[in-house]
């Protein structure tokens, strides 16, 4: 059943080195919705650090299988190793291509335990202070070639991407890629993971469909009476539909927001500041004098919307789009959106937001 699955690709050029021009006129190669990152950039997303890194790492195989088994990280390098150049597309609207990993192939460490035939789908469990964890059918988990990473472009991964182990899932959404991987559970029946129970991501993950959150659960009168007091401070109100609302002097401040949708919604004076915003709609939003202070706006969509007086102080951007086929947003000389917090942004954003600013003054 389990058969060698990693396709085996050379990759002997630097990571940062490669050139993208034949790639990125390949129009099928980009998932609907991304932004390809800048050459040789790879964004740090969630967790930054392991629990414990101090302690020798391990790999612990076990649940529904033959022979449960604990890898040592020096066990894990002297098994077959295999090169794979990866595309990423995360979550959060970036992508970036051609990323080169090396480690064990899944397949291979399953052969070594055995698998029950019972086990049905397999949790990655991370050494991280919430123990964080991401799930897959155990037969789509082998069909995409899951990677045991060791290496990224030559040299042990490092450790805020997740070295010195982490698990890499081709072809779907990042957040199911965990890293500082310590166990491998097989189970008979699924346990959803971090991001998928906490942030109601989409548990499939599959970014040519588009699936990155599963339907909202928001009682739909609740949502009404939220919407006409306009008091959404510290609430869980993810994938909210408010498009074409009335919500000026919204309160919003340190509400989780991820998906939702602000479409053409008027929102003048809202606050937001500390808000969860990833991937939220703003498209032709009526922004001015909005407060977005801290707050995470990862892959969250401006075009066409009135940014005038909005401050955007400490918000995070990575992934974030000001200007698309659907419109530039407004900026005026009182936005206040810092060029220290441009950074994350794609190149195209940048360039976007640069030119906005200009034209502000
Ligand atoms: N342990 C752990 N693994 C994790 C996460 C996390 O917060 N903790 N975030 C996920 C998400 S949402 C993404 S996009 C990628 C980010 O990996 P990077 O920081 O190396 O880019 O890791 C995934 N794996
Ligand atoms: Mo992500």
């Amino acid at each position: 059943m389990l058969q060698q699955l990693v396709t085996v690709a050379n990759c002997r050029q630097p990571w940062n080195q490669i050139d993208r021009t034949m790639n990125e006129t390949e129009p099928s190669r980009l998932p609907p919705g991304q932004q390809l990152a800048a050459i040789g950039k790879w964004p740090l997303i969630g967790e930054r650090e392991p629990r414990d890194s101090a302690a020798p790492w391990t790999l612990t195989v076990d649940g529904l299988v033959k022979s449960p088994q604990t890898f040592s990280l020096a066990q894990l390098r002297e098994l077959p190793q295999g090169d794979m150049k990866l595309d990423i597309h995360c979550v959060t609207r970036w992508s970036q291509y051609d990323m080169p990993f090396r480690g064990v192939r899944l397949a291979q460490v399953l052969e070594l335990t055995g698998v029950l035939p019972e086990a049905k789908f397999i949790s990655f469990v991370s050494r991280s202070t919430r123990d964080h964890s991401s799930s897959l059918e155990l037969a789509v988990a082998l069909q995409l070639e899951t990677l045991i990473a060791l290496d990224f472009d030559g040299r042990p991964l490092a450790r805020e991407h997740g070295g010195p182990i982490r698990n890499i899932v081709p072809r779907r959404y990042f957040y199911k890629s965990v890293k500082w991987l310590e166990r491998i559970e097989l189970l008979a029946v699924d346990r959803l993971g971090f991001w998928e129970a906490e942030s109601g991501y989409h548990n499939h993950a599959d970014p040519w469909r588009e699936e990155r959150y599963m339907a909202p659960q928001i009682d739909r009168r609740l949502a009404q009476q939220l919407i006409a007091e306009k008091k959404f401070a510290n609430l869980d109100l993810r994938s909210i539909d408010c498009s074409l609302r009335d919500l000026s002097g919204l309160d919003a401040r340190g509400a989780a927001l991820r998906d939702a949708n602000f479409r053409e919604a008027r929102l003048v004076g809202a606050d937001f500041s500390g808000a969860n915003l990833s991937n939220a709609h703003f498209e032709r939003a009526d922004l001015r004098n909005c407060r977005f202070l801290g707050a995470d706006l990862e892959g969250a969509d401006f075009s066409g919307a009135d940014l005038r007086g909005a401050n955007l102080t400490g918000a995070s951007l990575t992934g974030t789009t000001f200007g698309s086929e659907r419109g530039l947003c407004r900026l005026d000389a009182a936005t206040i959106l810092p060029d220290e917090i441009l950074g994350p942004l794609t190149p195209d954003q940048t360039a976007v937001v640069q030119r906005l600013k200009v034209d502000a003054i």
